[in-house]
């Protein structure tokens, strides 16, 4: 009996954990996007986007809808750092790839590092939201548009998965509730395929 009832309690304050890598360009702004996740769905003030500094190794952060877990993990975007993603792709359930729109002319490049990304075999199928970052800067000069048209320039190598391309701000946090829902719901939609981890909370 007593065993049941620590089952039955055990199994009620389990969670489940799904991962999200965070990834895009150095100074896309992935850390100030976590950041402001975490302050949206929590209410607790993140980090003052002036006193974040370019990340080096791992930050994470964890966010709670219901009795699951999103853990936010924001790998650092120097090009050197590129290999270290490759670690974490077989624990991941998404992806959100950080596009810089005040930067237009690496454009190209953040695209070339998405597409090396695509082909991986261990993220076959994961859901991905692309994040084009910072449009509430005067200097956004990448329109939405564009930015989908170069999305889909790649659509054979994204088609057997969920992608949405969203248009957000790490500093006003537009668009990011909307960005994280999508992710949290596409991911729990793969649970039979990827499943979450088991955590006791
Ligand atoms: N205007 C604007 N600047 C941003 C936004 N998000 C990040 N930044 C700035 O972009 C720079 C890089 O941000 P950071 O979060 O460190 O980028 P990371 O290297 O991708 O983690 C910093 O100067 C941030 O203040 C945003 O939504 N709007
Ligand atoms: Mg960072």
């Amino acid at each position: 009996m007593i065993s049941l009832v620590t089952g039955l309690y055990s199994y009620i304050n389990q969670q489940h954990e799904y991962c999200i890598l965070t990834l895009g360009l150095a100074a896309s702004g992935k850390t100030t996007i976590i950041e402001k996740i975490k302050n949206v769905y929590t209410g607790k003030p993140g980090m003052d986007p002036a006193s974040i500094q370019p990340t080096i190794g791992l930050n994470i952060r964890n966010i709670n809808i219901g009795k699951h877990r999103l853990k936010f993990m924001d790998l650092g975007g120097d090009d050197e750092l590129h290999e270290i993603w490759k670690s974490y792709y077989t624990s991941c359930h998404g992806i959100m790839f950080i596009v810089d729109t005040c930067k237009p002319e690496i454009l190209t490049k953040a695209m070339t590092t998405f597409e090396n990304l695509m082909k991986s075999e261990e993220l076959d199928g994961i859901p991905v939201a692309i994040l084009g970052n910072k449009y509430d800067s005067e200097n956004s000069l990448l329109p939405l548009e564009i930015l989908k048209e170069n999305v889909n320039k790649m659509a054979d190598i994204v088609d057997n998965r969920s992608l949405h391309v969203f248009p957000v701000s790490g500093y006003t946090g537009d668009g990011l509730k909307y960005a994280t829902n999508w992710m949290h719901q596409r991911m729990v939609e793969r649970k039979d395929v990827k499943p979450p981890t088991i955590i006791k909370s």
